[in-house]
């Protein structure tokens, strides 16, 4: 973009968010505590909340909540403020776009923005292919329209999902998505024509790790040979690395080995990377890890630093085979999500931010494996960059899940002023999603208060 910019603010979340961890109140303090009840006599309890201190300023690795709390971020919002809050190149662009255009809808008259963030797109998913991207403003909106895309490519109706995966909640997408309670429960009839394969999850193989990939391999193989047929399958959808199911991250060779079955039978394969995407784990995309080129791929979360804004970029020739006006919507690539993409990007790019996944790697790893070795409690320590998990289990030797001590070194945290989520089918595990931004210090402070939360137990 050759416009000029205004001035980026100060620093992260404006000038002087002080980088530390202090509470003055209670957590939840009284503000808060206020405030919560306005949301339960406003909001139904269906739309949950982790943790209701209420937020004031965000930027870097802080939160400062309305009672005057600095807390530590361990979330990102889910993954999504990659390049920390409010982060200068963001708030550059997006305030000099909200002054300038807010909507014209891409489908009725187009701005430059959005093409910038297809183009880059193009040039960061994996593959040298030549490509095309298309934006929506939702991660869930992204998979569906990836499942739209590949049906109408194929002319085939069967798409394959596997067990642990998340893929959102609209009917489709909460379909593909593998957990009953609570993102299905009560809300079917689900979509038709989505099969559930076995995960290759080496923790809970039943043969063990190293039979895992293989043997995953192989079910899933002859399960769509033999029940589906793989000329009636139109794509297989994955996350590279799984997300809500327990940052799981398949047994090396199983996502190749879905690659080569997928290019030698016609089969779309839909990395869904809105979790593992732009820098996260280390790479600007968790496919890489493997090194395997996926036909489409579906981002959101980190591409725009919080603003909603979600992508499909794939082969051209798979893009291109839908009909003129089969995809959009009125909000798809709005002007103010695509500014704050350009600015996520170049942030990612220009400050290296897939080394500082590797960073948080090299700095968490350790402590998480030394956690470990002292609480026979934690059963595995995984993940990749800084998108790191520790699944706990009744103790040595016992892996039946252990959600009531997930939950409750969740609770020690929050109190302690360190923002953690948990995940996993059995809400056994405990997630680790700082921005990319945070400093060492906070790091290690989190870290440490997440030892004394183990230690409490
Ligand atoms: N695909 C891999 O992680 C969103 C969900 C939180 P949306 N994950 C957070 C919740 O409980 O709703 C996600 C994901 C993967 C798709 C999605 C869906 O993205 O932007 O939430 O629609």
């Amino acid at each position: 973009m050759t416009r000029d910019l205004p001035e980026a603010p100060p620093g992260p979340g404006g000038p002087a968010l002080p980088q530390h961890r202090r509470l003055v109140t209670a957590i939840p303090g009284p503000r808060s505590t206020e405030l919560l009840a306005r949301r339960t006599a406003a909001v139904p309890p269906g739309v949950s909340t982790v943790l209701p201190v209420f937020i004031e300023r965000a930027g870097g690795g802080i939160l400062l909540d309305v009672d005057g709390n600095s807390l530590i971020d361990f979330g990102s919002g889910i993954a999504v403020t990659s390049v920390g809050n409010s982060a200068p190149r963001v708030v550059a662009r997006v305030t000099d776009q909200v002054a300038r255009f807010t909507h014209t809808c891409a489908m009725v008259t187009p701005y430059e923005s959005y093409i910038a963030v297809c183009e880059a797109l193009n040039r960061l998913t994996p593959g040298e292919h030549e490509k095309r991207s298309m934006l929506v403003s939702s991660g869930a909106e992204a998979v569906e329209n990836a499942v739209k895309i590949a049906r109408s490519y194929t002319g085939r109706p069967a798409v394959v999902a596997f067990e642990h995966g998340y893929h959102g909640r609209t009917l489709l997408t909460m379909t593909l998505t593998a957990k009953n309670l609570p993102y299905k429960h009560r809300f079917g009839p689900y979509a038709p024509e989505v099969y559930r394969m076995p995960m290759a999850y080496p923790f809970r193989w039943p043969t063990g790790p190293d039979r895992c990939a293989e043997e995953a391999l192989a079910t899933t193989i002859e399960a769509i040979e033999v029940q589906l047929g793989a000329d009636q399958v139109a794509a297989i959808v994955i996350e590279p690395i799984q997300g809500e199911g327990g940052f799981i991250v398949p047994a090396p060779g199983f996502l190749p080995g879905l690659a080569d079955y997928c290019a030698a039978h016609g089969i779309v394969l839909i990395a869904d990377e809105i979790q593992t995407g732009f820098a996260r784990t280390g790479q600007m995309f968790a496919s890489e890890h493997e090194g395997i080129v996926p036909d489409l791929v579906t981002t959101a979360k980190g591409i725009a630093g919080g603003l909603p804004l979600a992508g499909v970029t794939g082969r051209a020739e798979i893009m291109d085979s839908v009909h003129v006006g089969g995809l959009g919507g009125t909000y798809g690539g709005n002007p103010l999500a695509c500014e704050a993409a350009l600015g996520a990007i170049e942030t990612i790019e220009a400050d290296d931010l897939c080394g500082r996944a590797r960073h948080i790697e090299e700095v968490m790893l350790p402590r998480l494996r030394a956690l470990a070795a002292r609480h026979g409690v934690v059963g595995e320590v995984r993940g990749r960059g800084a998108m790191l998990a520790v699944e706990l289990v009744a103790g040595p030797g016992d892996k039946t899940p252990n959600p009531t001590a997930t939950a409750e070194v969740a609770r020690r945290c929050h109190a302690a002023g360190l923002l953690v989520l948990t995940c996993g089918t059995y809400r056994n595990v405990l997630r680790f999603l700082p921005p990319l931004v945070i400093d060492d210090a906070l790091l290690l402070d989190g870290l440490d208060v997440l030892d004394r939360a183990f230690e409490a137990l």
